[in-house]
């Protein structure tokens, strides 16, 4: 997969960056996390039982988009602050197929936070596979080693408030990618990593990730977890989807993005994720979210329709693919190189949806076709179907774009009368066997007095 940002803006941006990324580059900094609580376990374990279902962790963390926590560098603030979880439990589902719906209600005053406002909120709902791990740790410094067990995520989605939104999975990510930084207020190198990761964000916009600043010193519950976690040691690191990534120290935003991409290729079961937020009023919000075993739906075939046109006239494309849960499918379409459509409303699995299109210029144009279901899993884009765009619409000699008497009069006038001719020729050609005759002005009399056929293009 490549970046396809190439507007100058973007170029100065990268140029801008890789300036200001050269002054990180320097030596590692960390700085050991100053342990004031003491390590505890998940809220509520629930041990493994060997079967042959899936076994995982649901989370929801709480997050605030522009950080109440100043860095230790002044004026330069966390983003996506953590502030708890609104939900952290253990689950089964007894075979792939079974399917959770939760609503939980969260306040922000229980753990202190009441003065969060609506705007300033999100909440990431991250699926962790417990029925597995990894050994991992964060000893790359001096030697001292911090190992832990890691659990890999599988899944993940976000929303701000008033918003639903799904674990994205298409063809370059399996699932949405979640970092947790482990940082705290007072640590000298943290700042830098803090911004990588907000400039990562912003910049990879097609990349699906989300990240929570675990700031340790700031909100005891971030410690805890971090601690019982991953046995959180040197400030700041990053833990890429569950520690399947662990990055110490601070590093340049397109070495985030590389790491994203890569914890974003590792095969998981397909699961539809989704997670809604809304404000009940106060310091109250209510979150919902909901996960089942899904795949996406099937590559759509190439659309089919009006192939041939002229500049400017409509071309109306239809297509249809079926979903292996049988879910509503939207389609977008690539009309040229850099016009894709937006998402049309959603049909039923297998039901025909049709969208129209006109193109400025004469030329042959490969269209393209991508499905995408209920629960945002995309398929692959179609082969191509070519449509070729004429400067003259079939059957209008007269070059009005509209059919009708003065059409057949045209051709009868050229033929036989010395008129001057169709321009360009082919524009006579009103039945498309590339002559123009008396059969073509039959074509336009019949398609305009007895219910005959369009005019065609050759
Ligand atoms: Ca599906
Ligand atoms: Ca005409
Ligand atoms: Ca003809």
């Amino acid at each position: 997969m490549t970046v396809t940002k190439g507007s100058l803006l973007s170029l100065l941006f990268i140029s801008a960056l890789l300036a200001f990324s050269t002054g990180l580059a320097g030596d590692l900094q960390v700085y050991p996390v100053r342990h004031v609580h003491n390590q505890q376990g998940l809220d509520n374990p629930v041990d493994y039982v060997a079967g042959s279902g899936y076994y995982g962790r649901m989370k929801v963390y709480m997050v605030e988009l522009d950080s109440r926590w100043e860095t230790d560098t002044p004026g330069i603030y966390y983003h996506n602050g953590f502030l708890g979880f609104a939900f952290d439990s253990t689950f089964y589902l007894d075979d792939l197929g079974g399917s959770i719906d939760r609503t939980v209600i969260w306040d922000a005053a229980t753990p202190g936070y009441g003065d969060v406002t609506p705007e300033n909120l999100m909440a990431i709902v991250v699926l962790t596979d417990m029925s597995q791990s990894t050994p991992a740790s964060s000893d790359t410094i001096g030697g001292s080693a911090h190992p832990f067990d890691a659990y890999y995520n599988d899944a993940c989605a976000a929303a701000t408030i008033d918003e639903q939104w799904f674990n994205t999975v298409n063809d370059d990510f399996t699932h949405s990618v979640f970092l947790e930084e482990g940082t705290a207020s007072w640590c000298p190198s943290c700042p830098a990593m803090a911004q990588q990761l907000n400039y990562a964000h912003d910049f990879y916009t097609d990349y699906p990730f989300f990240y929570a600043a675990m700031v340790v010193d700031m909100d005891v519950s971030a410690a805890n977890y971090m601690d019982a976690t991953y046995d959180h040691n040197w400030l700041p690191t990053t833990y890429f989807d569950g520690g399947d990534t662990v990055w110490v120290g601070s590093t340049a935003w397109y070495n985030i993005g590389a790491m994203v991409q890569l914890c974003g290729d590792r095969v998981v079961p397909g699961f539809g994720l989704s997670i809604e937020l809304a404000h009940l009023g106060g310091t109250e919000y209510e979150v919902h979210f909901t996960l089942t075993e899904n795949q996406g739906p099937n590559q759509p075939p190439p659309p089919s329709g009006t192939l041939q046109s002229y500049v400017g006239g409509n071309c109306q494309l239809t297509v249809s693919t079926t979903d292996p849960e049988g879910d509503q499918v939207s389609y977008r379409f690539i009309w040229e190189a850099t016009d894709t459509s937006g998402w049309t409303d959603p049909t039923g699995s297998g039901e025909e949806c049709s969208a129209s299109h006109a193109w400025t210029a004469e030329g042959d144009y490969d269209v393209v076709v991508q499905a995408r279901d209920a629960w945002g899993f995309e398929s692959s884009w179609s082969a191509p179907a070519t449509v070729i765009i004429h400067s003259y619409m079939a059957g209008d000699p007269s070059g009005d774009l509209k059919i009708n008497i003065l059409d057949a009069t045209y051709i009868i006038n050229y033929l036989y009368k010395g008129g001057s001719a169709p321009n360009p020729p082919a524009a006579g050609d009103a039945n498309g066997d590339s002559k123009t005759n008396i059969l073509d002005v039959t074509h336009i009399i019949n398609y305009l007095y007895k219910g005959g056929p369009p005019p065609i293009y050759p």
